[in-house]
């Protein structure tokens, strides 16, 4: 929405905070040093058109396990570049349901900035807008009224494939 973002490889950090017990700092070596699970998965822009890719990348939920998650805490809120006060959010409950993954590579081939490097969210059998590039902070929320930049305007929150998208 506001074009490429650019960001550096050695002073990128994900911050993992807010309902945590253990907030975290990550460089982009630590998310390479996870796990790396792919999934072949579709994009569906909610414009209409989708593409199908191999994605590669460590599991979220992963992450958020270090972080110590708070019971309390009901969504994650997607911090990024272009939209640094919440780009959007996800239920928890999906995300780890749905075992869903930040991905580094697609296809094999580490994300260019324009992919959304450092990685971009796989937001399974969501439409496009709620798979975030170019995410700088993951902040996990009780605040289930929380919209996002597309959802603000009107979009679904729900975002499912198939669905309706606006509410
Ligand atoms: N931070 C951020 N993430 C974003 C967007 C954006 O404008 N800013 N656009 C979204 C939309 S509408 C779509 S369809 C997908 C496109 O992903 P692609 O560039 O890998 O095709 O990215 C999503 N992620
Ligand atoms: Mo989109």
């Amino acid at each position: 929405l506001k074009g490429t973002q650019v960001i550096g490889r050695d002073t990128y950090r994900l911050v993992v905070d807010g309902l945590v017990q253990t907030p975290l700092s990550l460089s982009y070596a630590d998310l390479q040093a996870y796990d790396q699970e792919s999934w072949l998965m579709d994009l569906n822009c909610v414009e209409g058109w989708s593409f199908t890719a191999k994605w590669t990348g460590p599991s979220l939920s992963a992450i958020l396990d270090d972080a110590r998650v708070d019971s309390s805490a009901v969504i994650a809120i997607f911090h990024t570049e272009d939209v640094p006060e919440g780009y959007t959010s996800l239920d928890l409950k999906y995300i780890r349901d749905n075992n869903i993954l930040l991905a580094l590579k697609l296809n094999d081939i580490t994300l260019t900035p324009e992919r959304g490097f450092p990685f971009q969210v796989v937001a399974k059998s969501k439409y496009g807008y709620k798979w975030a590039k170019w995410v700088t902070r993951i902040e996990l929320s009780s605040d289930a009224d929380f919209r996002g930049y597309w959802e603000r305007a009107g979009y679904s929150n729900d975002a499912d494939v198939g669905g309706p998208a606006f509410e």
